[in-house]
Formats: C-alpha cells, sequence, structure tokens
C-alpha cells in the first residue's frame, strides 16, 4: 500500500508540466559538453554492436541488460538507468531521468522486455520490420532536442 501511493505520488509529481520536478528535465545538458548529435552517435555506436545499420532488439537487449542492470534481477530501474547512462554519456541526471521516462513505455517505473517491445514498434515508423539507423538517430535527435514528452506523442 505504501509502495502504490509512493508511485502515485512519483507519476503525479512527473506528471506537472511547471512543477518542481527537479529530477527530470527535458534540456539537454551534458557534463563533458558534447553535443546532442554526438551523444546520440556514441550511442547508436554501442547499440549497433555488428555495424550493419540496423537495430536489433537483440542488440539492445545486449547493450541495456549487460551494462545497465546493475542488480542483474531482470528489470532496469530508474536509478540504475540514471547512473549508468550519467556515467557513460555525461549527460545530465535530471535530462537522464527524462530519457528514462520516455524509454518506461508502460509508465512501470522500470525497463523490461516488454517496453522493449512496445519501443521497437514505435520506433519502426517504416512498417518494414527493422529499425535502421535513420529511424533510431530520428527519435533519439527527438528526445534530445524536440522537449518530447513521455513516449513521444
Ligand atoms: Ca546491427
Ligand atoms: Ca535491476
Ligand atoms: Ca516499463
Ligand atoms: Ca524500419
Amino acid at each position: 500500500m505504501i509502495a502504490f501511493l509512493v508511485l502515485i505520488g512519483s507519476v503525479a509529481v512527473y506528471g506537472q508540466h511547471h512543477g518542481q520536478a527537479h529530477n527530470h528535465s527535458c534540456i539537454f545538458n551534458n557534463h563533458h559538453q558534447l553535443l546532442s548529435s554526438q551523444v546520440v552517435s556514441n550511442v547508436i555506436a554501442d547499440i549497433d554492436k555488428d555495424g550493419d545499420g540496423i537495430v536489433e532488439p537483440t542488440e539492445v537487449q545486449a547493450e541495456f541488460v549487460a551494462r545497465y542492470d546493475v542488480d542483474k534481477n531482470g528489470s532496469i530501474t530508474e536509478d540504475e538507468f540514471v547512473k549508468q547512462w550519467h556515467q557513460h554519456y555525461h549527460d545530465d541526471r535530471d535530462f537522464v531521468g527524462y530519457l528514462f521516462h520516455n524509454f518506461d513505455v508502460n509508465d512501470d517505473l522500470s525497463l523490461t522486455d516488454n517496453d522493449l517491445v512496445a519501443w521497437s514498434k514505435n520506433l519502426d515508423t517504416d512498417g518494414n520490420g527493422e529499425i535502421s539507423i535513420a529511424e533510431f538517430r530520428t527519435y533519439m535527435t527527438n528526445l534530445y532536442t524536440n522537449c518530447v514528452t513521455a513516449h513521444g506523442n
């Protein structure tokens, strides 16, 4: 019950457009002064390990599960995600919190395979069953520069 109330509380705070939800900001800020396009390129290089120009769900899974699920329990919490992403890409933690909520498609405050399935469908904008680097870059660039709200719609 207490956990449930805490969950409702945090969702309510995040939902306030002008509230003091100080741990989420869609304003890009990088502690190493990288441009958003440089960070997006770094993310792509990390995910498309075989360099074939296609972002496969298995590649996303390998990258995210290996690096972000620190306690290896099969889901990635906001704490795990923010800490790892910040260390690796040097984006401001508040901005990473905003990324996390966009990646958390079903809003249960953890990243799992369920999110990955929904997320893959959203990104495949030409519907050919694959996520190209161009599709992935468009999605990430939107997140990084256009301040899109949770889930990009
Ligand atoms: Ca690939
Ligand atoms: Ca975990
Ligand atoms: Ca989720
Ligand atoms: Ca596609």
